[in-house]
């Protein structure tokens, strides 16, 4: 049965000992950004701060900052997670239309607009202001009426207004451009504290024209209820925590950031679009979700990372590959490390470019491409086939000129702040070279092995974990 709200998941954390609820009262300003940080640093649980600020609402963070959370959002193993992805996102299953829903039990319009109702932190030292980190935006092609969601964070400017900084190639920013060309106002609708299919699909590279709310329907096994907007001609789904119903004016820009981004970095504060928001509706006891964002590890790693590598692995047509891991140290966008079996000398180099070659794969910075006995999730194994099997004059490969993150901070000031940004890339072959001729890796002799498996009780040797 699929999580029917945020707060099914909420549950199904605290029950499985994924969630820790802090009950004294925290300061929206840094606070909740310093223990955010001291949590994710120790591996620690998803919070529910239930006393943030003045705020009367409850504030959720980080719910999916590890893989075994990301399995219990997908009611499944983490071993199982890419598996299930490939068989799930196959056939989209379309949202219903409700008539009404549990968003829609507070209708705040005209001047009881006011996000500072809700709790909004100020995250990381040098940020420009309050951000709402998962900012789910619905936005509807203005020429084919396809739906999109995705998530861009949101710089809080004033009550009733917000900042976007979408890449060039992100959908809405198509979208966008469709409204301007026509003179039309744009309405934007972003949605708060969801059940964890609608964020997951929402932060996943699915390739422009693919309905995430569709995508997210696949992922839970089971259709969304979507409900209409109070004041824009869009649907939302009717258990979202909360709604901003907003509309881009076509001509104003307002500085915008700096912010702590997923990189590590604060970016770049710039003149950027803003929404205006028309109407709020919200839940009894609204629960607002949010992220913290900075180096990893942290929960955009892992969040994007899964979609990625489901992705990736879909739509690789050459054969071979055994897994991929988009790693968190490459902040679970610009590396990964993908393991294959070698079907002959420069195969490596091939899946390199396959795998840059993908839709989930095209911002991509740097592939690692490993031989099948090393484990792409373990760094000590990679790095020792980057020891042992690389000739870096012969192995790597750097493609210039190609599409990378725009906030990259090594790209130059320019392209960082345009957007266009054009990275170079690497791809390093660290498979064996002439595999046939390759000096054998060195173990203990086989019947040892197995003699010492039966018989490990009788040494009396306690090992860590055992
Ligand atoms: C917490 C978080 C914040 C994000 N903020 C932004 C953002 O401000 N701008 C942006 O271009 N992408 C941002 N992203 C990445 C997009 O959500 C992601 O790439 C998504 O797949 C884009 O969807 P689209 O292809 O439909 O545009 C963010 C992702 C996460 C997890
Ligand atoms: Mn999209």
């Amino acid at each position: 049965m699929a999580y029917r709200d945020l707060r099914a998941f909420l549950h199904r954390l605290e029950a499985e000992g994924e969630l820790a609820r802090v009950k004294a009262g925290v300061a929206l300003e840094y606070e909740v950004g310093a223990i955010c940080r001291k949590t994710l640093d120790a591996r620690g649980p998803a919070l529910l701060f239930e006393k943030a600020g003045d705020s009367a609402f409850p504030l959720a963070t980080d719910l999916l900052a590890s893989r075994r959370r990301m399995a219990l959002a997908l009611e499944t193993e983490p071993s199982e997670l890419i598996r299930e992805w490939g068989v799930r996102t196959a056939q989209p299953i379309h949202p219903t239309i409700v008539s009404t829903g549990p968003c829609k039990e507070n209708i705040l319009k005209g001047d009881d607009v006011d996000l500072f109702r809700f709790p909004i932190p100020v995250w990381n030292a040098l940020d420009g202001g309050p951000f709402i980190t998962l900012a789910i935006h619905i936005s509807k092609d203005p020429e084919t009426g396809e739906y999109n969601a995705a998530v861009y964070r949101s710089h809080v400017h004033d009550r009733r207004t917000l900042g976007i900084a979408a890449a060039p190639y992100r959908h809405i920013s198509q979208h966008r451009a469709k409204a301007l060309a026509r003179g039309e106002p744009f309405p934007v609708a972003i949605v708060l504290g969801v059940d964890p299919s609608i964020l997951i699909s929402s932060v996943s590279p699915f390739p422009f024209g693919v309905d995430e709310l569709a995508m997210a329907g696949a992922l839970r096994e089971e259709p969304l209820e979507l409900v209409a907007c109070e004041t824009i001609p869009l649907y939302v789904p009717a258990h979202a925590e909360i709604v901003l119903e907003c509309e881009m004016p076509p001509d104003v820009l307002h500085d915008e950031g700096p912010f702590g981004e997923f990189t590590g970095y604060y970016g770049i504060e710039n003149r950027r679009p803003v929404l205006q928001i028309k109407a709020i509706t919200h839940r009894h006891g609204a629960i607002h979700q949010a992220s913290y964002e900075g180096k990893p590890p942290q929960e955009t790693n892992v969040l994007q990372a899964v979609s990625i590598e489901g992705e990736i692995l879909k739509y690789v047509s050459l054969p071979g590959i055994k897994a991929i891991n988009v790693t968190e140290g490459g902040c679970g966008a610009f590396n990964a490390v993908v393991s294959i079996q070698k079907r002959f000398e420069g195969y490596g180099k091939m899946m390199g470019m396959a795998v840059l070659g993908t839709w989930g794969g095209r911002l991509m910075k740097n592939v690692t491409v490993v031989d099948e006995d090393i484990d792409p999730y373990n760094p000590t194994e990679v790095e020792w086939a980057l020891a042992t099997r690389v000739q870096p004059h012969r192995d790597v490969e750097i493609i210039k000129e190609v599409t990378g993150i725009h906030l990259d901070p090594s790209l130059p000031l320019h392209e960082r702040l345009t957007g266009h940004s054009r990275t170079s890339k690497m791809i390093i072959d660290a498979t064996r070279h002439d595999a046939k001729e390759f000096e054998i890796v060195c173990s203990p002799e086989k019947g040892a092995v197995e003699k010492v498996e039966r018989e490990w009780a009788k040494y009396g040797i306690r090992l860590p974990g055992g």
